[in-house]
């Protein structure tokens, strides 16, 4: 097998030394490491097919990885030392940026971040953004349909995909990158693959929708007392600044205190138990008055308690690490249990109120790390928990109470090997039935990611 895999890739494409190995074995947050067979590195589409034909008459198992910065653990293998990994990271040319047709063109192994700068050299602006934008890459973008900060404003990465490039478990190429923003001819089958996590097909390029590059950034930190604060304080930036809100994060002061406690980063407001941080950008004059006019009324009205705003674009970057930094801190923190979790957005109070009250009785010593994208309706409800904690139990306490308020039990970062029970507990029935049935269809060996998302049934 490694013999037919070097033949199409050359040996600097096959990885078979642990050592070599271990980067891609575990995933960002340590919670699983497995075993592969090898690492596969091809350096274009043909050599993706090529490897997937082989797999595909052998029954080998792949599992393809991006910048394995993904939260669900979808993309490292499991302990049995016979799947194989294949890395997109060698694929990685921006092959074409257009900024008239406001188009990017990037093959999948292409990190976001080099994405948003090409993009930035053209004077557009690719929306999609995310702490781990450094080494995510546009596969994993697409395979995940990443959500992110700007999510309110622009939508996940789905609303973002123009064209996609994919290969098929038998190695099939199917080539839809086309650079339209209007293409009803037949199905949208490029929907199917975004979001799918590995198990549908290998994402080997896409083209991503670029936008204007507003000229104007204005970023907000503000205190508020609870939940229920910031959504009023939601409610009167939408009606002041409208659609140029591109980010609306909120950050229980919990989190901010394990960012001072271990990147001694400190919030330049207080006298709230929680936080907002609010991004708004425009092209045209005045956006900066408005924020500040916005802001003003917030404080007459005690909505907010406290506020700056970045009087820099320095400043700015300051104000979005201490948000940015919370992943980091959980994970120095301790044992953390992750529930990335949306409800309607009204809902988000009652929904904090009831999920703290459920695990506070019934798991002594957790404590929460609450934050996210608000604005989305969307809340990273962490648990930092005692070494004893039964996580499952903890995570089926959480998501009744978001199930209950007609939520989802993953909101942005997917199923992946983290949440298969989870998924079939709350989406049994004709659905999970449906994505079971695309999934044999596309994939009649189960050779891609096999395990994740859902079992085989
Ligand atoms: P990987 O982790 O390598 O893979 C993720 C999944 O996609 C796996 O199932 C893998 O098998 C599959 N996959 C990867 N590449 C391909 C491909 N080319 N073809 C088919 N399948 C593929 N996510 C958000 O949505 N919003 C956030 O705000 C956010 N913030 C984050 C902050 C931090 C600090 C970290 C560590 C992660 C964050 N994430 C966030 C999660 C993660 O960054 C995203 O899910 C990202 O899109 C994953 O990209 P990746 O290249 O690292 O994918
Ligand atoms: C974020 O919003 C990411 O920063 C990571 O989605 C969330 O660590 C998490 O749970
Ligand atoms: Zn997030």
């Amino acid at each position: 097998m490694i013999e037919e895999f070097r033949a199409v890739v050359g040996p600097a494409g096959v990885l078979t030394e642990a050592e070599d190995m271990a980067g891609y074995a575990t995933d960002w947050r340590h919670t699983v490491t497995g075993a592969p067979a090898c690492v596969l590195r091809p350096r274009n589409t043909a050599e993706v097919s090529a490897l997937l034909k082989i797999c595909h008459e052998r029954g080998i198992a792949v599992v393809p990885q991006g910048g394995n910065t993904g939260m669900a653990a979808g993309a490292v293998p499991d302990g049995s030392g016979r799947q194989v990994v294949l890395s997109l990271s060698r694929m990685n040319a921006i092959r074409a940026v257009d900024p008239l047709g406001m188009t990017l063109e990037a093959e999948a192994g292409v990190i976001l971040k080099s994405a948003q700068d090409a993009a930035a050299e053209a004077g557009r602006l690719l929306p999609i953004s995310l702490a781990a934008e450094g080494s995510a890459q546009i596969g994993g973008v697409v395979a995940t349909n990443a959500g992110g900060l700007n999510v309110l404003r622009y939508g996940m990465a789905r609303q973002l995909v123009l064209g996609l490039e994919v290969v098929l478990a038998d190695g099939t190429v199917v080539d839809g990158l086309r650079r339209l923003r209007k293409d009803n001819a037949g199905y949208d089958w490029k929907q199917l693959f975004i979001g799918s996590e590995g198990t549908l097909g290998i994402v080997t390029a896409a083209v991503l929708r670029l936008l204007p590059r507003p000229k104007h950034v204005v970023t907000s930190l503000l205190a508020v007392a609870d939940p229920a604060a910031a959504l009023r304080l939601l409610k009167l930036m939408q009606e002041e600044l409208g659609d140029t809100i591109n980010a609306f994060e909120l950050i229980s002061g919990f989190s901010f205190a394990i960012v001072e406690k271990h990147f001694g980063l400190k919030a330049p407001v207080a006298g709230g138990g929680w936080f907002v941080l609010l991004e708004a950008s425009a092209s045209l004059e005045g956006l900066r008055d408005a924020v500040e006019g916005a802001l003003a009324q917030a404080l007459e009205e005690e909505i907010a308690l406290d506020g700056v705003i970045a009087e820099s674009q320095a400043q700015a970057a300051q104000l979005w690490a201490l948000r940015e930094r919370v992943s980091e801190a959980e994970l120095k923190e301790g044992r953390g249990v992750k529930h990335d979790v949306s409800v309607p957005i009204p809902a988000l109070p009652a929904f904090l109120a009831e999920a703290e009250a459920a695990v506070t009785a019934a798991f002594p010593g957790a404590r929460l790390n609450p934050f996210g994208h608000a604005g989305d309706g969307n809340i990273h409800f962490n648990v930092i928990v005692t070494p004893d904690t039964d996580a499952a139990r903890l995570n089926r306490t959480v998501h009744d109470v978001v199930v209950a308020h007609g939520g989802s039990i993953s909101a942005e970062h997917g199923i992946g090997g983290y949440r298969v029970a989870e998924l079939a507990h709350y989406r049994a029935g004709t659905e999970l039935e449906l994505a079971r049935r695309i999934r044999l269809c596309l994939d009649p060996k189960a050779i891609l990611n096999p395990g994740k998302v859902m079992t085989a049934g």
